[in-house]
């Protein structure tokens, strides 16, 4: 063997880590005895070692090549293992690799997508409540000039039976939300199959200075009580209390309820505090996934409407239980974890 053969065998045996054995047969049977050896020493014969050369790495559960016991993502396969924050998670499931894990989403009215508001001036399944009255000097004239008492999302069931929910996401515009997108693309579903609903909401006991305030021209709501789910293909995967949603509504100087600036956020809602409500394995696997995304966060998932249009077309009156409302458009909202 020549020197630089020598040489080139060290060098490659040193950058592959691999050690230069050589096969035995002691048996003579022409099976490489080493088939049943456990040539690293690390406690798994060759055969169930992924890694039959280096004894700190037996396993390798997303199959990317980086054994589980260094893989900085263990169910995402991600070869390159990049961490550009260094928190040790890599980037391929990390929420706060970039800049948001958020999933947006516009509200169709036509869709029946979206928010119903209403009072009740007659016996219904809610107890009857009005709303106080808006604050001088808007709404001078005898339009809307209560504030809605109640709030749900379009579904709410003796509203529209028939309705989707609040939400739809759009295909294509989730950012982060590392494990739910993989698990999303590993049994083929797409953001447009992301809905969620919330359920009846209220004023409380509408005091002001507690349930609702006026700042300048902007008043506040503090929505509370119902439930959330969110579902994935028209089935529910996870629910749980919906957290305090705070609407601000800036009045505008024409006293036209059309042109008011509605904009609302919630309370965030830690991952303990979300259940897993899927029954099907997929589906649970699905809503686990979700919820490892939104555990990487202290704070917890909240829900954003940037801005909610009054759907002008679309006060109901519902002959029923003489209740009157309005429906509403949410406009880029978007579903995200809280990064702070
Ligand atoms: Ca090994
Ligand atoms: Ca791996
Ligand atoms: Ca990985
Ligand atoms: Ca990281």
């Amino acid at each position: 063997m020549s020197k630089k053969t020598t040489l080139a065998l060290l060098i490659s045996a040193i950058l592959c880590g691999c050690s230069l054995e050589v096969e035995t047969d002691e048996e003579n049977n022409n099976e490489p005895d080493n088939q049943v050896q456990d040539s690293d020493n690390d406690g798994f014969n060759d055969n169930d070692d992924r890694f039959p050369h280096d004894p700190n790495e037996w396993a390798d559960a997303d199959l990317d090549g980086v054994g589980d016991n260094t893989d900085n993502c263990l169910e995402i396969p991600n070869p390159n293992q990049f961490d550009e924050n260094q928190n040790s998670v890599g980037d391929a499931c990390d929420i706060f690799a970039f800049d948001q894990s958020a999933i947006p989403f516009t509200s169709d009215e036509d869709n029946l997508e979206g928010i119903v508001a209403w009072n009740v001036g007659a016996p219904a399944i809610e107890d009857e409540n009005t709303g106080h009255r808006i604050p001088d000097p808007y709404y001078l004239e005898n339009i809307n000039e209560y504030a809605y008492y109640y709030l749900a999302s379009r579904d709410y069931a003796q509203i529209n039976p028939n309705s989707p929910g609040v939400i739809a996401a759009t295909d294509g515009a989730m950012t982060g939300f590392p494990h739910f997108a993989n698990a999303m693309q590993t049994y083929g579903y797409s953001e447009s199959d992301i809905r969620l609903r919330f359920g009846l909401m209220t004023l409380g006991d509408d005091v002001e200075g507690v349930d609702w305030q006026l700042n300048g021209d902007t008043e506040t709501r503090y929505y509370t009580g119902g439930t959330f789910s969110i579902e994935l293909d028209e089935i529910a995967i996870l629910s749980g209390d919906m957290p305090q949603l705070t609407l601000d509504i800036k009045y505008n100087v024409a006293q036209n309820p059309l042109d008011d600036e509605i904009s609302g956020i919630t309370e965030p809602v830690d991952a303990q505090s979300i259940n897993v409500v899927a029954d099907d394995n997929v589906m649970q696997i699905m809503a686990e996934a979700f919820l490892a995304d939104v555990a990487q966060s202290d704070v917890g998932l909240r829900l954003v409407f940037d801005s909610i249009q009054p759907a002008g077309q679309s006060e109901y009156e519902d002959v029923n239980n003489a209740r009157g409302g309005a429906y509403f458009e949410p406009q880029n909202g978007r579903l995200e974890i809280v990064q702070d």
